[in-house]
């Protein structure tokens, strides 16, 4: 059930994500600062050091430690 949830919200975000993807490009490679075109969650609380880091992790959206273009997006849209 709670994977349905997430791959359901991954899938809304990802679609939502189309457009703002290109505004958010460059402030998502200015935060990339090694470049792998995730941010990791190091690079993620240096590029957003007013988020809460529980934001942050909740924003990791398929769990793999990093967020990625589209999450980053989700995280920071609202
Ligand atoms: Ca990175
Ligand atoms: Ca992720």
């Amino acid at each position: 059930m709670k994977t349905l949830l997430k791959t359901t919200s991954l899938t809304l975000v990802l679609a939502l994500a189309v457009a703002p993807a290109f505004a958010q490009a460059t402030a998502f490679e200015a935060a990339d600062v090694n470049g792998d075109g995730l941010l990791s969650m190091e690079e993620a609380k240096a590029a957003l050091p007013d988020t809460p880091e529980a934001v942050i992790v909740a924003g990791d959206l398929n769990n793999d430690g990093s967020l990625s273009p589209a999450e980053y997006d989700a995280l920071t849209a609202s």
